[in-house]
């Protein structure tokens, strides 16, 4: 398989490359990704369902994380909820990026006031003979992909829906250290001192993320997003050895037409080497500068990019937070190709009517 770019082939084909419905083409989000000029810049967050939202706190009561997860019509029913709340441009499906490690043989759990465990980590080469098959985990997940199909019935006909998933590099990072992590040391280990077991991981990971993503698509997504939060870690040598080759071969696995935006934090120095995997739109951080980092890797007339208000703004003062998005507006002026997002994922504490209020003042409704 070989993928076209997004831009390429909509040039090639001159007009909806994607088969989806024309009013999912013309929306603004879908013209964001193929570098086209929008009345004002489409927007969406990071978590966007999630803590911070009353209504998803109460849909949480007495269930576990993971039993939202697992259960499509509540998978659905926040995903659709959220996105209509706070009418962003675009609905993400709400799932995690861990629960594929659950289906490879790796015990997944999220307990209260700590982060997700995964047991037993992968250390050595004998820890990847226990992890399963990658495409019957893929296909393990077919819950996330009934929630795809239902939250596209559901959701407004203009807003797209955002299948994604996790990078390999951060899954790999994950299952190495067992849990979340400040430096990642059982990862480095794993990549220095064996790197045939680190390919050999990555190569598991990744036939079963292409199968998993391009079943979300088949199921309704319109776009997807690779999440690689943790790949700032990497200095850019490791990043083009140990991670690029991984993530050129996902991404070209995923069909046609549908556009993919590689997202990672503390990645710039790092952003014109993830430019190379092949993705249509880079996601940055809050710790870079929006517009110099585009203009460094080609501008609009080459990529999308997705970013990068600092979620910690959406803790204050309504004055300062829209002083701060007007200064990011003006920043990037006209140029088309521009996702508002966070740098990174909505905090819990933060108040929906500021969400709220950033996004109507973003599209031009308050
Ligand atoms: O209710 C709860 O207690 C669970 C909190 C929660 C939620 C709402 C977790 C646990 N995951 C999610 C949903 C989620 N995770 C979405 C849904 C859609 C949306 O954005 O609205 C998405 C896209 C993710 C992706 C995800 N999970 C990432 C990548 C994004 C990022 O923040 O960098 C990562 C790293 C995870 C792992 C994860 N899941 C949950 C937590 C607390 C974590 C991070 C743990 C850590 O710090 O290592």
């Amino acid at each position: 398989m070989s993928r076209t770019p997004f831009r390429t082939l909509c040039k090639q084909t001159g007009g909806n490359a994607t088969g989806i419905n024309d009013t999912l083409w013309e929306s603004v989000f879908m013209k964001a990704l193929r570098g086209e000029k929008t009345p004002y810049p489409p927007v969406w967050l990071m978590r966007q369902a999630g803590r911070y939202m009353a209504e998803y706190r109460a849909v949480r009561e007495g269930k576990t994380f993971l039993d939202m997860c697992h259960n499509a019509d509540i998978a659905t029913e926040v995903t659709v909820y959220a996105r209509n709340r706070i009418g962003a441009d675009a609905a993400i499906i709400f799932a995690d990026i861990l629960l594929i490690l659950d289906h490879l043989g790796m015990d997944l759990t999220f307990g209260a006031g700590h982060g997700p465990k995964l047991n037993p980590p992968i250390r050595c080469a004998a820890d990847l003979d226990r992890l399963g098959d990658p495409i019957q985990a893929a296909a393990d997940c077919s819950y996330v992909c009934d929630a795809v199909r239902m939250t596209r019935e559901q959701l407004p006909e203009d807003i797209p829906l955002i299948g994604f998933s996790g990078a390999p590099f951060t899954l790999a990072a994950y299952a190495c250290e067992g849990g979340g992590s400040r430096q990642f040391p059982h990862t480095h280990s794993l990549m220095y001192n064996d790197p045939a077991s680190w390919h050999k991981l990555q190569e598991k990971l990744v036939p079963g993320l292409t199968a998993y993503l391009n079943s979300q698509i088949k199921a309704g997504a319109q776009a997807i997003q690779i999440f690689d939060s943790w790949v700032g870690i990497l200095s850019s040598a490791d990043y083009r050895e140990f991670v690029l080759p991984h993530m050129k071969t996902l991404i070209d696995g995923i069909v046609d037409g549908i556009p993919v935006i590689y997202f990672g934090t503390n990645t710039g120095h790092l952003l014109s080497d993830m430019q190379e995997s092949g993705c249509d739109c880079l996601g940055v951080d809050n710790n870079t500068d929006l517009v110099s980092a585009w203009e460094n890797l080609g501008g609009s007339d080459t990529l999308s990019i997705q970013g990068n208000l600092d979620p910690a703004l959406l803790l204050a003062p309504k004055e300062r937070l829209l002083a701060a998005t007007d200064k990011l507006l003006a920043s990037v002026g006209d140029r088309p190709g521009w996702i508002f997002n966070l740098g990174h994922g909505v905090f819990k504490e933060t108040n929906v009517n500021n969400v709220i209020d950033l996004i109507k003042h973003i599209q031009k409704r308050d």
